[in-house]
């Protein structure tokens, strides 16, 4: 995921193919932490396979990048600012802004995994970067659903084996590169949705 990450950005852009990666190899993660986390995983994969299936499509080349995709739709006048579209596939930039906003909760909840120093719970931390974050696009029904979900995560210690460290001090290296990586990508979409306008695609 890291790896993944990292390369996906390039001046101020983004590879989708190396983003769509990181995506995928989160959702490993998350089939990891069992089975309440199958709702979570299924939803992102299904915006995971949205965009790979654009850019495995006939239009392709023009899913290479964050840049050529909006673009692209913008061009061809299917972004959809108004509405969700019934009976269609939505449009790329509609379905990696979600990924986009869910990003940001990432981000957070590895900070402060990262930043814990070994102590205190990872539902609470997870929960909190959530009400930061995601939980401000969500329903009232999707918000309950995570909140389930946050309360099964594994105790730290536990998590650590997930994502292979043993030590704290290890850990936080790992988390807080990761995060590096995480903003870098956030901003540079963040840039290019305000300038387009297309932060609030329904
Ligand atoms: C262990 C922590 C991992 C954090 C990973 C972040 C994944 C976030 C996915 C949240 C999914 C919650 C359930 C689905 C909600 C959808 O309604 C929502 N999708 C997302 C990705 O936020 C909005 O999509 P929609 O309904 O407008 O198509």
């Amino acid at each position: 995921m890291i790896k993944a990450f990292h390369s996906s950005f390039i001046e101020n852009d983004i590879i989708l193919g190396e983003y769509l990666e990181g995506w995928r190899e989160l959702i490993k993660f998350m089939d990891a932490l069992g089975t309440v986390f199958t709702f979570i995983s299924q939803e992102t994969m299904t915006k995971v396979n949205i965009l790979q299936g654009y850019l495995n499509g006939e239009n392709g080349k023009s899913y290479r990048t964050l840049l050529t995709m909006v673009k692209f739709e913008l061009e061809n006048e299917v972004v959809n600012f108004k509405e969700f579209p019934p009976n269609r596939v939505p449009s790329g930039c509609r379905t990696l802004l979600r990924l986009h906003r869910a990003l940001k909760w990432l981000e957070v909840f590895l900070y402060k995994l990262g930043m814990s120093e070994g102590h205190g719970q990872t539902s609470e931390m997870c929960a909190d970067a959530y009400h930061k974050t995601l939980a401000h696009h969500h329903s009232w029904f999707i918000r309950q659903v995570a909140e389930v979900a946050f309360l099964a995560l594994p105790p730290l210690k536990e998590m650590y084996t997930v994502v292979c460290v043993q030590k704290h001090e290890e850990a936080k290296t790992v988390l807080l590169t990761t995060v590096d990586s995480i903003v870098k990508v956030y901003n540079i979409t963040q840039e290019v949705y305000t300038m387009n306008g297309m932060l609030d695609l329904p």
